[in-house]
């Protein structure tokens, strides 16, 4: 077998990932029912998500854009030449372009975990950098993932933007910041962004836009239940919450019970009370001290540090 296939998502017969009921099943049996944030990227969580990145409300694409097209001389001087750029969970790569505009590096490999979308987007990439040696890899970053043979003497630099090492709590971050190092190797590096503490106003109103996007958005995972594994949840019954838990420097998002329900899935029942809720993401947001701590419990020594000019997002880079 190729690396690659190596690095496939485990899928049944139906084609549909075995996760991902395991997650669900699991998820829904707890007090606190709770399904990872991973799973809302099906397409169209996906195409949704980047309908969520044009809202005015939600700052952080603006904001972590911004960085990227001002600070290209920076990442120059910072970032050694020749390296290989592996992106962890590319979506449709919009962001990149800035990134490789700026060090101009030996080699791209965006890695995805929806491999359709990967495909089509490593090809559009492909033609705006005609130049630019581009391997996608269909993988969950999760897990150390076996590099194409093509890029295995460059050195790395790790690129993770959009703040998704937020949707993790401390003990999984650390883990996947490790992860990356191993799949990176020695003398690798890693840019990173980090959400920042803010009013919590402006964080909760990025989560609940006026449109309802982020609402249709965090109502696709219930759908998608209902679509991939038999599901009967009433999606009526389910309503969108936003809300920041200052405790944990986060906004959490739930589907709240409009009334007593009770569903089945994958052949098995669940019910839920009025009031009740599914907690279906954590968004952490940081502090410059807590961002670096999590870094160095990851493995990683921030070596730079840059923010937009209303200092709402930062992008770390740092050291293995
Ligand atoms: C993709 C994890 C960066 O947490 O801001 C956006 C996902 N959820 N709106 C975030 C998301 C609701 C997003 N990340």
């Amino acid at each position: 077998r190729t690396n690659e296939s190596l690095n496939l998502v485990e899928v049944d017969e139906n084609g549909v990932a075995t996760d991902f009921r395991a997650d669900v099943l699991q998820g829904l049996s707890e007090p606190q029912k709770a399904i990872p944030a991973r799973w809302f990227y099906d397409d169209i969580g996906s195409e949704l998500f980047e309908d969520i990145t044009q809202l005015p409300e939600y700052y952080p694409t603006r904001a972590e854009t911004e960085i990227l097209s001002s600070c290209g001389a920076e990442f120059r001087e910072r970032i050694g030449e020749g390296r290989a750029v592996v992106e962890f969970g590319s979506g449709s790569s919009v962001k990149a372009p800035l990134l490789l505009d700026a060090i101009a590096p030996a080699a791209y490999v965006p890695l995805d975990i929806a491999g359709d979308f990967l495909r089509a987007s490593a090809e559009a990439l492909a033609a705006k950098f005609p130049t630019l040696p581009v391997h996608p890899v269909e993988a969950d970053f999760m897990r150390k993932v076996e590099l194409p043979e093509a890029v295995s003497h460059l050195p790395k630099l790790g690129f993770f933007p959009g703040s998704t090492i937020g949707n993790m709590v401390a003990r999984t971050a650390t883990d996947l910041l490790r992860t990356m190092r191993a799949t990176l190797g020695e003398g690798s590096q890693l840019l990173i962004g980090m959400d920042l503490i803010k009013d919590p106003a402006v964080l909760e109103a990025a989560y609940d836009d006026a449109a309802g996007v982020t609402a249709r958005f965090n109502c696709n995972l219930a759908a998608r239940i209902n679509r991939e594994l038999g599901g009967t949840i009433p999606l009526d019954a389910l309503r969108h919450v936003a809300r920041w838990n200052d405790d944990y420097a986060r906004i959490e998002m739930h589907l709240e019970a409009t009334r007593d329900i009770a569903f089945q899935v994958a052949g098995r029942r669940f019910t839920m009370r009025e009031g009740e809720t599914i907690h279906t993401e954590n968004s952490h947001k940081f502090s410059r001290r807590s961002s670096t701590l999590l870094l160095l419990a990851g493995g990683w020594t921030p070596a730079r540090r840059w923010t937009d000019a209303e200092d709402r997002f930062s992008m770390i880079l740092a050291d293995a």
